[in-house]
């Protein structure tokens, strides 16, 4: 038998060798067979530097283009096969559209997202309804309806991020105050989650993004006991304890008088721990800046203030669940880490 016909039985037989295999795999064994290292082929290959010179390269041509016609005949079979077997596969696996999602699949929910749903149904069921803020906002709604006037030192209070068309990002939730107190007519119970930008520097405290919670409370005979019933009663279902509270004045130009709800404060990252509270020795914490609405707030959103009074509130959100969830660095909520949002 001449080499030439050599080459051909080759052919034939893995021709015949694809045409009984039924799966990619006995391809891929096939394909070691005839083109792997101890294949035929790859010998002859080795041997062709013993044969003369004037044979080798007329030999070495027809090797090649007998490696590179079985490459082909293995590469379409494999084809083929893989093909069908993804097509078997594709029919055995039914989608179904209409199945919820797996819960593994879904994710979890950001920490702030989770408390503040908690904080949120917690004045809905105090009667609460929810409004969402503009994250760009005008001066006029984040300062001059709020009673600070254009060129008041006061604005000075928010290091305020400006944009290029005289807007800003909202520097507090009080920038719905106006809209939603000339929106309504008394009773007015609605509450303004949303997210606030200031331009400082970061630490353990402050983010240049966070969230805050407004509160607006407007209708006939609002005293300030019913704003510290409210808000010390918030307290007491976010904490699920009693939680001790104190009063002391600050200053915002649209509450008079301006106050900050204070609660005992845990070692940064530590528990709150009130078995052993003892005012005296406490060391207290701001939570919730608020007060009565000033009359020229609630007549620039057009209600009658001989009327009608009310509070407001706006508290920071990372600051309170720190405190809930024993978190030491505020940021940590927007950084990403996975091991840290793991833990929730
Ligand atoms: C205000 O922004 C007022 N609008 C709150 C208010 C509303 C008072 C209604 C009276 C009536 P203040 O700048 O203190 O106040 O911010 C309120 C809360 O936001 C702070 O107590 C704090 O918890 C949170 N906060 C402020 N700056 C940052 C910051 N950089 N990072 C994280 N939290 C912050």
């Amino acid at each position: 038998m001449n080499k030439d016909q050599n080459l051909d039985t080759t052919k034939k037989q893995l021709a015949s060798d694809l045409n009984s295999a039924k799966q990619s795999t006995d391809v891929e064994k096939l394909r070691e067979q005839y083109l792997g290292k101890s294949s035929p082929i790859q010998k002859a290959l080795q041997n062709l530097k013993e044969l003369p010179a004037e044979e080798r390269k007329a030999a070495g041509g027809k090797l090649n283009q007998l490696k590179q016609e079985l490459e082909t005949q293995i590469n379409d079979k494999l084809t083929a096969l893989r093909e069908a077997e993804y097509n078997s596969r594709l029919a055995g696996e039914s989608l179904d559209l209409d199945l919820p999602p797996l819960a593994a699949s879904q994710g979890y929910l950001h920490p702030v997202t989770q408390e503040l749903e908690r904080i949120v149904d917690i004045f809905q069921r105090m009667g609460f309804s929810v409004q969402e803020p503009f994250m760009v906002d005008d001066e006029y709604n984040t300062f001059t309806a709020l009673n600070i006037p254009e060129g008041h030192p006061a604005r000075d209070m928010w290091d305020t991020i400006y944009l290029e068309d005289d807007n800003l990002l909202i520097t507090h939730t009080s920038s719905m105050q106006n809209r939603v107190m000339s929106s309504k007519q008394p009773p007015i119970r609605t509450i303004v989650p949303g997210k606030c930008f200031r331009n400082e520097a970061t630490d353990a405290t402050h983010e240049h993004s966070f969230y805050q919670l407004e509160g607006i409370y407007v209708d006939k005979n609002i005293k300030l006991s019913d704003l510290i019933g409210t808000l010390s009663e918030f307290l007491n279902q976010y904490f699920e304890t009693k939680v001790p509270i104190k009063i002391q004045p600050t200053f915002f130009p649209f509450v008079e008088p301006a106050l900050e709800i204070m609660m005992p404060r845990p070692k940064l990252g530590g528990k709150l721990d009130l078995e052993n509270f003892n005012p005296e020795t406490t060391d207290w914490l701001e939570v919730i800046p608020c007060g009565p609405i000033h009359p020229n707030v609630l007549k620039e959103a057009g209600i009658d203030a001989t009327k009608y009074s009310g509070f407001a509130w706006g508290m920071g959100l990372e600051r309170l669940i720190m405190i809930k969830r024993q978190i030491n660095d505020l940021r940590y909520f927007h950084s990403g880490r996975i091991d840290f949002l793991n833990q929730f």
